[in-house]
């Protein structure tokens, strides 16, 4: 079976649980705490050679690290990763910017913001947002004609890119302004099989 490591506040592994399910994929979660460093450990650095989650470790024993890329091995072949070789540099392409230029800038604001360091560290958080809104901007207007990122149907373009920026209000960006970000948002949770980050989202230490 599948064996997903992860961690219970994660985005980036919130990604893979999302594919997975609408995929159908049965898998086993592990779930590491981050704050108490289960992500650096010899034991968990030998699965993952940057020491992070998420790691999905296939059937064979073979891991697969980097977000993006399980979504990629696992999305293969079904119609959330389209054959045609322009579209797929396409959907490339967004991973690579939500990567680049979405993730980090919403997701260290965040947890700043879950781990009660906001006041303290607020000239960070201003350098990330400095970074994270023309990011969202350019992501706006994409979106202002367009129903999903990659030609005309729900991918994992949409899938990935859509996560961390669904969080991005737990950073402190103010999102009332991106009316098409969240209404695409929106279609992406409306997707089948679509699930949520947490049961009870928000009542625990984040890890
Ligand atoms: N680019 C990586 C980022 C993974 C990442 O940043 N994982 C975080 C949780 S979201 C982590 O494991 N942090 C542990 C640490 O930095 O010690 C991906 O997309 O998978």
């Amino acid at each position: 079976m599948l064996r997903l490591y992860d961690s219970r506040f994660s985005g980036n592994s919130w990604k893979v649980r999302i594919l997975l399910s609408q995929l159908a994929l049965p898998y086993e979660r592990v779930t590491l705490d981050i704050r108490k460093g289960e992500t650096r450990t010899p034991a968990f650095r030998r699965i993952s050679r940057f020491a992070r989650v998420p790691v999905l470790v296939l059937e064979d024993g073979r891991p697969v690290v980097e977000s993006g890329a399980i979504l990629l091995h696992l999305a293969e072949g079904t119609p959330l990763l389209p054959g045609d070789p322009y579209l797929r540099a396409e959907v490339m392409g967004w991973l690579f910017f939500e990567q680049a230029d979405l993730q980090k800038n919403i997701a260290t604001p965040r947890v700043l913001h879950l781990w009660n360091e906001a006041q303290s560290r607020q000239q960070d958080i201003a350098r990330f947002h400095a970074e994270g809104y023309p990011a969202l901007e350019k992501l706006e207007q994409w979106l202002q004609d367009r129903t999903w990122l990659v030609g005309d149907s729900y991918t994992i373009a949409d899938l990935a890119a859509s996560t961390y920026v669904s969080l991005a209000g737990d950073g402190g960006y103010d999102m009332a302004r991106f009316a098409a970000i969240r209404a695409w948002v929106a279609r992406v949770q409306a997707q089948p099989r679509w699930v949520k980050l947490l049961p009870d989202e928000g009542t625990a230490p984040a890890t």
